[in-house]
């Protein structure tokens, strides 16, 4: 029996290399080389062609090499009845705090102006911004971690969910008119929500509008959460001032695109919270004797919700 790993845009030499060093003997094919399909118990995917789970006709789980699994429910053609479980790794909820608390800073500190100063040689000292209030799209495993290290450094911190959460020091809300409660003069607005029919394009022109003069829009869910040209028109008049993102709709990010060159706004390639393998090739292992025992994988998702 198999584990197959199919990710195309991917190196998967590390998680190959984990793999062996913890289950020395386990048979790790590494697609499009599958060889026997049949043998394939577990496939292991970012970013699969559309329908090549369809050619393992005894697949008994599906992961995902990453938190987000919107790469695995937006092919039509997958499997019917094989549960689906993400990667969740305290790992990976850290550096993401870490990437959101160095976003919010840098905007509070004023850092993209001082790099662009520096570059003509430009002494221009100029105060800091408060600590402020953040509103976190999303209280799931990032958000949560996110909104829990701003809280730990002296924001006020506002979390936003599809059902209700209790967190100590966060003030959560759901729902329209909660979220309409959280933009209220909040000073950074964080998405981090995974990408669902739901979600899609949930920062467009009617949320932009609400934020506050000054403030500074965090994007590290999915690309598609935001509608582009809504938020170039918003920076134009400064609500937000600024935008720090981390995911596009399309990636790479095009070359001629309008981001790159635009002053209100901070790239980062898709690099918030790196998956690592070695902690996907013990999930991987603890997923295969749970299914050989019978057993559902951990983390699972629900497709109905999408995440
Ligand atoms: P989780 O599933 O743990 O959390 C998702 C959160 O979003 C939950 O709080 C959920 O609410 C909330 N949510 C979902 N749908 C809605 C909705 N319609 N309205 C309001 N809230 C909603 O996910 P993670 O925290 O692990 O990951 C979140 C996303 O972060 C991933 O899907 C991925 O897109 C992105 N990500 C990006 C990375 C990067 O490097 N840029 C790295 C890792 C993840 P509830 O709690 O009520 O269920
Ligand atoms: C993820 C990601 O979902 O890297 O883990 O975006």
């Amino acid at each position: 029996m198999a584990v197959l790993l199919l990710m195309p845009s991917r190196d998967t030499s590390d998680l190959a290399a984990a793999l062996a060093r913890l289950e020395p003997g386990l048979d790790v094919r590494v697609w499009p080389k599958v060889g026997d399909a049949a043998a394939i118990e577990v496939a292991v995917c970012w970013s699969h062609p559309p329908g090549s789970l369809l050619d393992l006709p005894r697949l008994r789980a599906i992961l995902s090499y990453g938190a987000g699994v919107d790469h695995l429910l937006g092919d039509p053609r997958l499997p019917e009845g094989v549960p689906i479980a993400r990667f969740v790794d305290p790992g990976l909820a850290r550096d993401m705090a870490e990437y959101v608390l160095t976003a919010v800073l840098a905007h509070r500190r004023g850092i993209p102006r001082y790099l662009e100063q520096q570059r003509t040689r430009t002494w221009d000292p100029h105060p800091y911004r408060p600590a402020g209030t953040a509103l976190v799209l999303g209280l799931g495993r990032m958000g949560l971690a996110a909104a829990r290290l701003l809280a730990a450094v002296g924001l006020e911190v506002r979390g936003w969910s599809r059902t209700p959460h209790e967190h100590e020091g966060l003030t959560c809300f759901t729902s329209e008119d909660g979220l309409a409660q959280g933009l209220a003069g909040a000073d950074h607005v964080i998405c981090l929500l995974p990408l669902t029919p739901a979600t899609e394009g949930m920062l467009g022109r009617s949320l932009l509008a609400r934020m506050a003069p000054g403030s500074q829009l965090v994007n590290a869910g999915r690309g598609r959460h935001l509608d582009e040209q809504a938020l170039l028109e918003a920076l134009d008049a400064g609500r937000p001032a600024a935008a720090w993102l981390d995911v596009f709709a399309d990636e790479p990010l095009p070359g001629d695109h309008p981001f790159w060159t635009h002053p209100a706004i901070t790239i980062t390639p898709h690099v918030a919270s790196l998956t690592d393998p070695a902690a996907v090739a013990a999930q991987v292992v603890e997923c295969l004797h749970r299914v050989r025992s019978g057993e559902l994988p951990g983390n699972l998702v629900d497709p109905v919700q999408g995440y």
